[in-house]
Parts: C-alpha cells; structure tokens; sequence
C-alpha cells in the first residue's frame, strides 16, 4: 500500500493532491493545524464520505515546528511519500510577520528534513518552491538554474527551504524534490490573493452586490495556471526515478489587467469602471515580472500545463457566482 503524507492538507494544493493520491489508491495522511479553521471548507466532501473519511484519509493535528509530534508521526505511519506544503503563503503578509513566515516556511523544512534524516526507511519527499525564489530576475523565463535574487521575507524563507532540500538530496542521499511553482490558482484559491480577490469581486458585481474592488500594484506580471494540474506535477516528481528540481509553470505571463480584463469580461463587465487602487495593498518590494520555463517538467516528466489564464480567469469567476446564487 502506497501512503503519502500531505502537510497543509487542508491548503488548495493539499486538498487537490489528497483527492488526486485517493483516486490512485494511496492511503492518505494530512497534517493539520489545530486552529485551522478552514480545515473542513476545502476537504469537506470527503470527510463527507464514510467510504474515505478515517478508512483511506486520515487526519493528524501538528503545527509545523512540533517537530516531536512530526517524528512520532512519521515513526507510527511511515509513509513512502511526503508531500511538504505547509508555510505562511502570503507574499504581502510576510513582510509584516518575517519572522513567523521564516519559523514555518524556512526553519518548518529544515525541521522536517531533520527528522526525516533520521527515519530507518526514509520516504521520498517534495517540497513546493515558489518562483519568489528569483525576486528581481536578471533574466526571463526563469528555469532551474536562475539564481535567486528574492525581494521578501517569504521569497527568502523559500530559498532557504529550497537550497536546503538540494542541501540534504546532495550531502545525504534524500531522494527530495523541490517543484519550483509560479502561481497556480483555482476556486479553492484564498481569498486574499489577488485572482480570488479579483474573481469574487467581479461575481459580487455582476448580481450587484458589490460595486467596487480595490487593488494594489497593477503593473505586476505573473504566470498563473491552474492548481489541479499542478498537483499531478507534484506526485509525477516523487514517481521519477532520479530526484531532481522543476519550475512548474505555463510559460506565458500576463499583466494584472489582462486577468481581470478576463475575469469581469467573463460576465460582460468592464474592469475599468469598477476597480480602484490603495496604496495599502503595495508591497515595500515586489517582483514585477515573473515567467516560469517548464521545459524540464514538460520533457522529463510527460507534465502538461493545459489551462491558460483568461480560461482560468472565467473558470474561477463562474464558480463564484454559482457558489453566491447557491449560498448567498
Ligand atoms: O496573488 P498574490 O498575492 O500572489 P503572489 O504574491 O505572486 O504569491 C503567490 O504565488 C507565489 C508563486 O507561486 C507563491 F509562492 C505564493 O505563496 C503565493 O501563492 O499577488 C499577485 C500579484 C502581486 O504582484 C501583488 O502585488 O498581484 C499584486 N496585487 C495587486 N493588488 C495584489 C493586490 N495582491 C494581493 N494579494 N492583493 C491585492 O489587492
């Protein structure tokens, strides 16, 4: 029997790859955080189910840095797979909490790695990078090999956890794996990022519940695809026979009008009559442009990124109106 343990299960990576590893037979085991009060939103439907809820999918209450809770865990379930997702995700609030976002983020990876070291069957482990890895590029797309030049606490905390997993694959023969991700977004997004802020607020407008939407820094370019896809990268990284590092990504950047000339067009709205901005949402730092090549994913793994911004963009807004009308 295969068994994967997801930190951040209850995140929208978590909850698309326990969905993923459930319909390939693993048994799967979440950590979660005992204040996390989103636990239930995203896995619901299969806590739901008495077939998988405490038959295939098990849930274990440790924060990140208990790392004794981690070991006896790890100790008890042995799983063959680790899937590290867990860390304080937000860019922006990460320069108003650095330290805790460096304690999970940066110091929760080495921790694990740590423990993991000291495992007699060691499993094979992947940790989610971030394209804030590379910050400020000197150049574009960025693949496997751009240095990294962060500009926030969360971009440096990352590159610590992502120098540190080629740290313990190359000094101590981990099979760990970092996938490298550009923003990947879905309906199970938070709210706080900016394609959910973007695609709730043109839903709210569109049944006249809202009239405005406030942003920060227009001028940003991501690369943004869609997260269930992404997730297959993740488990395709574990199943290869060597382990290595892979910028998952689309390949294509687009600017923040672009997605939201997308978003509100979706529902025949006009962004330009309703969005504003505040000071309050930019960042003292910011990476302006961000494209990933997906080059080696693509070729080494038979990974595909399918869907493409403007799709995801109507995708997510077609969700948040649907989830409105049903629930208000
Ligand atoms: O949606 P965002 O907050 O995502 P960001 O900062 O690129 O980070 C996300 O992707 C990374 C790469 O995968 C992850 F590592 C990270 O954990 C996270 O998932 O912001 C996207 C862009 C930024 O340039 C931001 O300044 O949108 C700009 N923006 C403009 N107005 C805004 C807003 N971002 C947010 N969150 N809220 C705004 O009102």
């Amino acid at each position: 029997m295969r068994k994967a343990l997801i930190t951040g299960i209850s995140g929208q990576d978590g909850s698309y790859l326990a969905e993923l590893l459930l319909a390939k037979g693993y048994e799967v085991h979440g950590l979660v955080r005992r204040s996390s009060n989103t636990v239930r939103a995203r896995l619901d439907h299969l806590f739901g189910d008495p077939t998988i809820y405490n038959q295939k999918l098990f849930l274990h209450y440790a924060d990140i840095d208990d790392t004794t809770t981690i070991r006896r865990l790890l100790i008890r379930i042995q799983p063959t797979e680790v899937y590290h997702l867990a860390g304080q995700s937000h860019v922006g609030a990460s320069f108003e909490i650095p330290e805790s976002t460096c304690e999970f983020t940066a110091m929760g990876t080495l921790r694990l790695l740590e423990v993991l070291r000291d495992l007699p069957e060691r499993p094979r482990m992947m940790q989610i990078s971030s394209s804030e890895i590379f910050g400020r590029p000197s150049d574009a797309p960025q693949d496997e090999s751009t240095p990294m030049n962060p500009v926030s606490p969360y971009g440096v905390a990352k590159a610590f956890a992502t120098q540190m997993v080629r740290v313990y694959r190359d000094s101590f023969g981990f099979f760990a794996c970092n996938a490298i991700c550009f923003n990947h977004e879905s309906p199970r997004r938070g709210e706080s990022f900016v394609t959910r802020k973007i695609s709730l607020a043109a839903a709210r407008i569109k049944l006249g519940l809202q009239k405005t939407l406030t942003l920060g820094n227009l001028d940003a370019q991501r690369d943004w695809g869609y997260a269930p896809e992404y997730v297959e990268a993740f488990w395709k990284i574990l199943q290869h026979d060597t382990p290595d590092d892979y910028v998952i990504a689309t390949g294509k950047s687009h600017t923040l009008g672009e997605f939201l000339e997308a978003a509100f067009g979706s529902v025949d709205l006009e962004w330009r009559d309703h969005v504003q901005t505040d000071p309050k949402y930019m960042r003292p730092a910011e990476s302006h442009r961000l494209v990933g090549n997906p080059k080696h994913a693509i070729e080494t793994l038979d990974w595909q990124p399918r869907t493409k911004a403007p799709e995801l963009a109507a995708l997510m807004v077609e969700h948040d109106l649907q989830a409105i009308r049903s629930h208000g």
